[in-house]
């Protein structure tokens, strides 16, 4: 029997859910053996951390020992094991999906930057301010991009911005990015459909 990779995981976090849906579409769930991990910016994980020091998930550990993080090498090295293409290799595709890859990830960092701010006793208001403005501009140049993402294949670039825009969905209902974008949303709603995206949406626990 082949040996599991042990991924710390968590059923709430938009970057695990980024390799959970790659898992999925390659169709190598079963390889993996899930380890509830808490990771919290204020509380260091101790069993986390004898894997990552910097404690953060998804962080995935190989039978040799060797440990992989973070979403976007860990991403990748499923891709490269199950003989995938979520990872284009060239042209205009690799570059498109790589850059979606990025500002999935960069909208996804802000976003989590902005709620840590929130839940704070009193928020700074310019901080709070600042994250606003670049989710809002952020999410208008996806709005322009709407057509370009439905025309593109599935890939790591568009699973990322569709983990971003499911995170809004979370913890960001208030804010109505649909309202704000509403062909992004069509185009959202579509992604959705996949098998992949469906067993991976986020929830408390
Ligand atoms: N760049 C990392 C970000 C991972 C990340 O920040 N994960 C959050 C959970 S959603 C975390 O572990 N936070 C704990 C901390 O920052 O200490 C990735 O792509 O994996």
């Amino acid at each position: 029997m082949t040996q599991k990779l042990k991924l710390h995981w968590s059923p709430k976090s938009p970057y695990v859910r980024k390799v959970m849906i790659c898992a999925h579409e390659l169709g190598v769930l079963d390889r993996l053996e899930l380890v509830r991990s808490v990771a919290a910016m204020l509380k260091p994980n101790p069993g986390l951390m004898r894997d990552n020091p910097l404690s953060k998930i998804p962080t995935l550990v190989r039978p040799d020992g060797l440990v992989l993080f973070d979403s976007v090498v860990i991403c990748e090295y499923l891709n490269e094991l199950a003989g995938g293409s979520l990872f284009p290799a060239q042209g205009d595709a690799k570059w498109q999906a790589q850059r979606w890859h990025a500002f999935g990830d960069g909208l996804l960092d802000a976003l989590i930057l902005w709620r840590n701010e929130r839940e704070r006793a009193q928020p700074l208001q310019p901080l709070m301010d600042a994250f606003e403005l670049k989710v809002t501009d952020s999410l208008a140049l996806l709005e322009r991009e709407a057509e370009a993402l439905a025309a593109a294949p599935f890939s790591i670039g568009t699973l990322t911005v569709g983990c971003a825009l499911g995170y809004m969905d979370y913890r960001f209902d208030a804010y109505g990015w649909r309202q704000r974008a509403p062909k992004l949303a069509d185009w959202h709603a579509t992604l959705c459909e996949r098998p992949s995206l469906r067993a991976t949406e986020p929830v408390d626990g």
